[in-house]
Order: C-alpha cells, then structure tokens, then sequence
C-alpha cells in the first residue's frame, strides 16, 4: 500500500499533521467558552521516521491551551521537533502565561500554524516570539479550515457578534409545521442525534418566544456522554413572556437559560424568570418595535458566546436570514410534504434566499435515515 491520499506531494505530511491538530481542537467545538478551541500536534523526527510525541486541544472551559497540554505530553521529545498549530501560539499574559514562551523553552524548533490569532493581545506577536526565539515558523497552512474551525471565536473578536448557524427541518415542500400554532415532527431519529451534536458544538442555542411557547422544548444536547455539553439556552422574549412553568425554565438551574428581553420589559415578568434562576439580558427595540436582533447578538458576544445556533420558529429564522446575520444554514429535508397549509419555514423569506442565492454555497450535503442534510456557508 502507497502512503495515505494526504500524504502525497509536498508538504504532505504537514498537512496531514495539520488536519490531525484541526480534529483534535474541533473535540472541544462549543466547549471552550470564550476562548477558540485550539488543537496542537507535536512531532518529533525519530531515525527517519515521524513520531507523534504530544497531543493537545483546548481544555473544557478555555483552559490550559492546547499548546501546554501537547508540551506536557511531550516532555524532552519536544526538543527539535515540529510544533502543529490550528491557531497562532498566544503572547499575552492572560488567565494563562504565554503558549509562545512555552514552546520557545520547550526548544521546538519549527512550527506550523494554520492562522494568525486576531485577539488584539496576540496579532502576530506569538509568531513573531517564535522567530525571535530563532524557530522556524510556517503560518497559513490548512488555513481555510482553521478560519472554519476558529468562526466563532473570530466572529466574536473582528465583528462583535457570534457566527450564526440556522437549523432548519423542513418538509420535501418547504414548510416546518402542517399548520400554524402546531408543533410538526419532520426529520428521523438520526437527523436529530444531528441536531443534538450541533447543540454540543454551540456556545448558545437560540430560539423565538413562540417556539418556545409552542414546541415547550428543552433544547438540550441529549446524546449520551455528551449530555454535559448543552449550550446556553436563549430565548428572544421582548416583553418576557415566557412561561415560568414551561420546561426551558424549570429546566433553568439545571443548564444555563437566558431571555434576551427590551429595556421596557415589565419588571415583575423578568423577576420571575430571574427567580426561576433564569438569566434576563436587556437590549434596545428596533426601529419597528422588535427586540432588536443585532444587539442581542452584540450582548451575547460580549457575554463569551462564539458559536451560536438558531433553531427556529420561522419568524426568528427569517429575520436572521434577512438582516444578513445567518453565516451557515444547516436545512434538513424529510421525504413527506406537508401541503399548502403548512408554515414556510422562513416565515415571509423565502427559501430560496438561501438554496439558490449567490450569497451562499453549498458546502457539504449528508443522508441521515430517509432525510438529508445540506448545509450552506456564506460565499
Ligand atoms: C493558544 N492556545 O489553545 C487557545 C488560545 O485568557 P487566556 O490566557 O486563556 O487567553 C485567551 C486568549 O488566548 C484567546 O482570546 C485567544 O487569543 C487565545 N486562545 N491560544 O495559544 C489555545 N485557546
Ligand atoms: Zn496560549
């Protein structure tokens, strides 16, 4: 047998390293707070052939980095060996000391890294401890998934807002429930184990007021042993009206549960959700009265949230595909068709503003069960 597809070519190897390191950070997706979810893989030379001496990612909650944990792993073999790196090493004293300064005293002597890190703090000064350390440093490799791997994080820093995904489950004609006010089971059993790790990999998972009022979800991640990992529950609720007896509320103590509200909520709504040990997060009315969509997704990223996951209903969804705020749109297709009653599942935007725009790409498609999976990214 030949070496594997990846291997071939120049610089095959690097890559295949780089794309072991991209796996191994994306374990963490949705788990590493407000810090990316970094993966490193340190590889020693070892009489011609290259061995894997350390391996790290971004520990739950954002801490220790990857880099510490790999260094750690690695003990002495790190001494003149390469150093893969889906994120520039950081420079900055922070709640942990400089990954950079750690490589440079562990004496690797190359590193590979996907992408500079636009955190202000870092920017280009890890790289550049590296080289003045005397360490060979290459920056670009596997970029393009790297900037994938690192959206939400990236998101958060440049543009002050979370990268939103939409989920949709429609019908083979378009709609998400066969009538309004009705909760509709549309995708199998595997579409929704999907779903399910979509939610791990979200920092938040955000849904509508009457979504919650109608479908009463729990909007957990209930795969087993992965239970731990449910993101943030928010709701959109402008006036508070969400139902202190419903299951996302009684559920509140249990996994974290915000209700982004208006500033002109009434008081003795939001004191009960508070008490119920919900979170209320207060932002401005749009010039139509709304709950205004960009500020809540400013408020979320202020609050650490990278990822952000948008289930629905279709108002909801709708307006973050038309205020241009929907960066990739997972849309599960089931077999069966609903007919002419059944609700648009972007609410008065069409479909179509997603599936056959210039604006999005089709970026991978799946099968699960009798339905599939297409998922769009932004071009
Ligand atoms: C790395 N490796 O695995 C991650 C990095 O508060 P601190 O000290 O944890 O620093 C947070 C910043 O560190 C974060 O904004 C990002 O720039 C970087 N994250 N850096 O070298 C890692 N997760
Ligand atoms: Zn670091």
């Amino acid at each position: 047998m030949g070496p594997p597809a990846d291997d071939a070519g120049p610089g095959g190897a690097d890559r295949r390293h780089m794309g072991h390191a991209l796996r191994l950070g994306e374990r963490n997706l949705g788990a590493t707070g407000d810090n990316p979810a970094v993966g490193c893989v340190i590889v020693a030379e070892r009489r011609g052939a290259s061995l894997v001496v350390g391996r790290g990612w971004t520990a739950e909650g954002g801490r220790p980095h990857a880099e510490r944990i790999a260094l750690e792993r690695a003990g002495d073999a790190a001494r003149g060996a390469t150093a893969y790196v889906t994120l520039e090493p950081c420079a900055h004293h922070g709640k942990t000391p400089p990954c950079a300064d750690a490589l440079v005293e562990a004496g690797v002597a190359r590193v590979v890294s996907a992408m500079e890190d636009p955190d202000p703090r870092v920017a280009g000064r890890g790289h550049a401890i590296l080289r003045a350390a005397g360490i060979a440093v290459e920056v670009g490799l596997l970029g393009d998934a790297a900037r994938r791997s690192h959206a939400g994080f990236v998101s958060r820093i440049t543009r002050a807002r979370p990268h939103v995904l939409v989920k949709l489950a429609v019908s083979a004609d378009g709609k998400i429930a066969a009538r309004e006010g009705e909760a509709t089971a549309i995708t199998g059993e595997a579409a929704r184990a999907r779903t399910h790790l979509m939610r791990a990999r979200s920092d938040a998972i955000m849904v509508g007021r009457r979504t919650a009022e109608i479908d009463d979800p729990l909007l957990t991640c209930r795969l087993p042993g992965l239970e731990h990992r449910s993101p943030v529950r928010v709701v959109m609720a402008a006036n508070a009206g969400l139902d202190p007896a419903s299951r996302l509320v009684r559920s509140a103590r249990d996994v974290a549960l915000w209700v982004a509200v208006a500033d002109d909520a009434p008081g003795a709504a939001c004191s009960a959700l508070s008490g119920a040990g919900a979170e209320i997060v207060p932002c401005p009315r749009d010039e139509k009265g709304a709950l205004s969509l960009p500020a809540v997704l400013t408020a979320l990223a202020d609050r650490g949230i990278g990822r952000l996951m948008v289930e629905g209903g279709a108002a909801l969804a709708g307006a973050v595909v038309a205020q241009g705020f929907a960066d990739e749109v997972a849309l599960f297709t089931a077999p069966a068709s609903l007919g002419p009653d059944g609700v648009d599942a972007l609410g008065g935007v069409a479909l179509e503003t997603v599936t056959a725009s210039q604006d999005f790409a089709l970026l991978e498609e799946e099968r699960y069960g009798e339905d599939r999976l297409a998922l769009y990214g932004r071009q």
